[in-house]
């Protein structure tokens, strides 16, 4: 009895919730892809024979032996991510020269076929376990583009892709993120076969997210920048577009379609250098703490994730210059966001709270689990003649990020929801 009586009251409580849960509007997330979303920020690693050249395109026809890092140290790659605050490593297991940095048997151009190590080296195990080992993500970058490989521009290269795709994958995965690069720079382009290259990525790697101008995963934002729209949604019109020239336009990639009819959130990708692989010369360009909090606030701060490339230099090892940055940018989004002045959850149209010292910005996260509904909102605070408007946007989606033109002093904020294409769903509201 009184079992049943406890079933039926957790009965009645599970009808009130399932009462409660919103109805979707439009396309929603994936789970991986909300896990996808939750991630923010993470490492981009350039490295290969353009390390050792200067190139940022090689031309496939280098020798074998001019990859040749004198300490290779994956683990320094990881740790580094992970002092950083970064999730995971993204690493180019194939640029477009087509060089592997594992030994595949689909190419004769790869780390088999080099002196380094004897023909003994494999840089993605080197990496998938270190990655592993410092509780970090790990991705790969395969380029479909391959200026080395005998049979690209023919139709037996889509076989020997999905070939050396699976290959990768089961090896060294599951990966949590497939990047494909949409670059050709002009060459003879084949009919890519994507679905079966997707295909190789699902069987090995079930929960990859993938990437490419427009996903099927995530989307490229547009731009090599890390600017994301101000306005960005989460929503993409795929019908009749494909990876590379056939991508839809920057502007689209970069705001998303606010009817989209799939659900394909951006990717805001950026070197820490000029250039995307190392260089001597590139070090003079290298970003600083002040260009990487931008970074930040025009990427995360806007609905994207942001992959920050870092590029390991010759002796294998990320520049020791590079890793200080990385950690000194941490630092500096800590102290950023130390101090929160207030916090709350969304209760209707209008939310007000109250803050406890002064705030320069306000970080709103939109509960996209059941679509991303809010196209318009305003930020105000209270002051003698009444509400002012200190802040306003347009979309929110993962996280939106408004930094305000001057302090606002403690006291009341309001956060108005002047769009929304269904009921707002906002599911934090942080001051700082
Ligand atoms: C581009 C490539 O052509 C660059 O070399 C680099 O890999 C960048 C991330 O994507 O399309």
């Amino acid at each position: 009895m009184k079992s049943f009586v406890r079933s039926s009251a957790l009965c009645g409580l599970l009808a009130l919730a399932c009462a409660c849960v919103p109805k979707p509007y439009g396309p929603v997330p994936s789970e991986q892809q909300l896990a996808w979303q939750d991630l923010e920020y993470y490492m981009f690693c350039h490295f290969g024979p353009n390390t050792f050249t200067g190139m940022e395109w090689g031309l496939g026809t280098e020798e074998e032996d001019i990859f040749a890092p004198t300490d290779l140290d994956c683990a320094q790659w990881a740790r580094t991510a992970k002092a950083a605050g970064m999730k995971g490593i993204i690493l180019t297991a194939k640029h477009h020269d087509g060089f592997c940095l594992w030994p595949s048997d689909y190419s004769t151009h790869t780390v088999a076929q080099s002196a380094w190590r004897d023909g003994a080296g494999d840089v993605l195990k080197d990496l998938s376990e270190a990655c592993r080992a410092e509780g970090i993500l790990f991705g790969v970058y395969i380029s479909p583009w391959d200026r080395n490989h005998p049979a690209y521009g023919t139709d037996e290269y889509n076989d020997v892709f999905a070939k050396s795709i699976a290959e990768v994958h089961s090896k060294y995965g599951p990966v949590f993120e497939q990047w494909f690069d949409g670059a050709n720079g002009g060459a003879k382009i084949p009919a890519y076969d994507w679905p079966l290259f997707y295909e190789a990525v699902y069987k090995h790697s079930p929960n990859a997210v993938i990437f490419s101008d427009i996903g099927p995963g995530c989307r490229w934002i547009g731009n090599e920048r890390g600017r994301a729209g101000e306005t960005n949604w989460c929503r993409l019109d795929v019908e009749g577009f494909a990876p590379g020239t056939m991508a839809p336009g920057a502007d689209t990639l970069n705001c998303g379609n606010c009817q989209g009819g799939s659900w394909i959130p951006g990717e805001a990708d950026v070197s820490i250098y000029k250039g995307w692989f190392y260089s001597k010369a590139g070090e003079s360009t290298r970003k600083s703490v002040d260009d990487l909090m931008e970074l930040y606030f025009s990427s995360v701060g806007r609905n994207a994730n942001l992959l920050l490339n870092v590029p390991p230099d010759t002796t294998g090892h990320i520049n020791p210059a590079d890793s200080a940055r990385l950690v000194e940018f941490r630092a500096a989004r800590e102290a950023y966001f130390a101090n929160r002045t207030a916090s709350g959850r969304h209760c209707g149209a209008v939310t007000t709270l109250k803050t406890s010292a002064s705030s320069k910005c306000i970080v709103l996260c939109e509960d996209i689990r059941y679509g991303q509904r809010i196209s318009s909102f305003k930020v105000e605070a209270k002051a003698d003649g009444g509400w002012e408007e200190i802040a306003a946007g347009t979309t929110i989606g993962h996280k939106r990020i408004l930094r305000f033109d001057e302090p606002v002093p403690a006291g009341r904020i309001r956060v108005s929801v002047t769009g929304s294409y269904e009921k707002p769903l906002i599911k934090s509201i942080e001051l700082f």
